[in-house]
């Protein structure tokens, strides 16, 4: 694989250039804009290999066509890398952080620390802030009980397992943080984040961050029909060890780390980022407790606050590392379909915007996590390997495994898949949802899901696998076997990770 930076300022021939470390960076959003409006799509991989003879004879120098404009004109050098990448077959690659930096005019204002790192002043601010969110009446639109009932109960509007997941989760805690400022003396506080990879501070386990005792019962105004059982009701948490372990338990750190190695957004066919972004989230709510394993109510504990401004960190961290902070930069990280960028039918509810429009983030963070190096797996946008390109498998390279087509609104709440080896459980993945979830639309769009593990090969060689679900029984206890027939009979499919050779 080559190492040449994206979009060299002097351009050189790259021999074996590939769209995601190289050719990608060669179109600016005007160009991709320009072509956008006569129907040619230069902003994705599969446009651009669809489109790139074309492209190569109208950039070529010297009578190149396009772009229009002189100072666009590509160099003879360029040119040559461009050919060279149709010769060697449309190599996907492996992302590198290239690309123009985002417009000045959106540049971050905002600075969000972990909230260990905060001074006391800025953390008895950032109190005060939250008493006065909660100290608001119930029907204010700002109020702790409002903002939160967007959420879960009673509004549960959040979208989860599905593209918009992060940006709306985005947009929601920004809305959040503008109420924190919006409480008398509060204007300079930004909402911190929890690393979940070190234990639950100290800072969120006293008044007012510890709990919340609800003021009304989230389930009266729900709809379609009022949802029973949460009131009275006071958030509850597990014991700091406990929730270290389920960390551990349910592979919340280990998919942090495979999101962070994606050069992909994911297409839910192959693996990617978000795949396992939204696993890792997933598994960080069930580790927490009772309440933040409740889609229901999870939003009402305020360590979900501080949660998801981690879980947001986490993807500015993956943005920067693939060169994805940009729209342009983002869009050709995914795969044929952005559509749910921009179309109004996929709109954030109740925000009025829309998924583009939180790509390029107006905050930023005290620290990103930029493991040094891209997973070199060869895991193309397709789920294949063009035949033309030399690889190899490495028995020090994980399996992925998959077990796919879980029909989750058959099971009633949040649940965990162990996958069992010689019937020893050797790993397990905690799903979030509702009680309910034939009663949430989201739900019901994306019912049948897949859970992705990552299993070193000696753990699954020789040895017989199987697969198990299991429910909250009685005391929330994660516990009780849910017969796979009525989860939709789930498969279990393994792959051996590709390599570049
Ligand atoms: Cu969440």
């Amino acid at each position: 694989m080559n190492t040449t930076p994206g979009n060299p300022p002097a351009d050189q021939v790259v021999a074996a250039p590939t769209y995601m470390a190289d050719i990608r960076f060669f179109f600016r959003p005007e160009d991709i804009d320009h072509m956008a409006a006569k129907g040619i799509e230069l902003g994705t991989y599969d446009g651009v290999k669809k489109n790139a003879l074309a492209v190569l004879a109208q950039t070529s120098p010297p009578n190149a066509q396009m772009p229009p404009d002189a100072a666009g004109k590509w160099s003879t050098e360029r040119a040559q890398t461009f050919k060279n990448w149709i010769l060697n077959g449309f190599p996907l690659g492996t992302a590198t952080a290239g690309g123009p930096p985002p417009p000045s005019g959106a540049a971050p204002t905002r600075l969000r620390k972990d909230i260990t790192a905060l001074t006391d002043a800025e953390f008895e601010l950032l109190k005060t802030a939250f008493n006065g969110l909660m100290a608001r009446d119930t029907d204010a639109p700002d109020s702790y009980f409002a903002l939160a009932g967007q959420h879960g109960l009673p509004q549960s509007w959040c979208l989860h397992h599905e593209n918009r997941f992060n940006p709306w989760h985005r947009q929601y805690l920004l809305n959040f943080e503008n109420a924190l400022r919006s409480v008398p003396g509060c204007e300079s506080v930004t909402l911190p984040y929890w690393d979940i990879s070190t234990n639950l501070p100290d800072r969120l386990q006293h008044p007012p961050l510890d709990k919340y005792v609800l003021p009304a019962d989230p389930g009266a105004n729900a709809t379609p029909q009022p949802v029973t059982g949460y009131f009275p009701y006071t958030t509850k948490r597990y014991q700091v060890a406990t929730i270290a372990q389920n960390v551990r338990n349910f592979g919340v750190l280990d998919d942090i780390a495979t999101s962070l190695t994606q050069s992909l957004w994911g297409t839910f066919n192959v693996n990617g980022y978000q795949d396992f972004s939204i696993q890792a989230h997933d598994g960080g709510h069930g580790s927490i407790g009772p309440t933040m394993g409740d889609q229901n109510v999870a939003s009402y504990d305020p360590v979900f606050w501080f949660f998801h401004c981690n879980i947001d960190r986490l993807w500015l961290s993956w943005q920067t590392r693939v060169g994805g902070t940009t729209l342009t930069g983002f869009r050709s990280t995914l795969g044929a379909d952005t559509d749910w960028l921009t179309s109004p039918f996929n709109a954030l509810p109740p925000f009025t915007e829309t998924a583009d429009q939180t790509i390029e983030s107006q905050v930023s963070y005290d620290r990103l996590e930029l493991p040094p190096a891209l997973e070199s797996a060869l895991e193309n946008l397709s789920g294949s390997i063009d035949a033309a390109g030399t690889f190899a498998f490495r028995s020090a390279n994980p399996v992925s495994v998959r077990v796919k087509g879980i029909d989750r609104l058959n099971i009633p709440g949040s649940f965990v898949v162990t996958l069992l080896s010689d019937g020893e459980p050797v790993a397990q993945r905690y799903f979030f949802q509702p009680k309910t979830p034939r009663k949430c639309p989201t739900c019901v769009e994306n019912g049948i899901i897949n859970l992705d593990f990552r299993m070193p090969q000696d753990q699954l060689v020789d040895r017989s696998l199987s697969v198990r679900i299991d429910v909250p029984g009685h005391s929330d206890e994660i516990g009780t076997a849910f017969p796979l027939a009525q989860a939709g009979n789930p498969t279990v499919n393994a792959r051996l990770l590709a390599e570049d050779a």
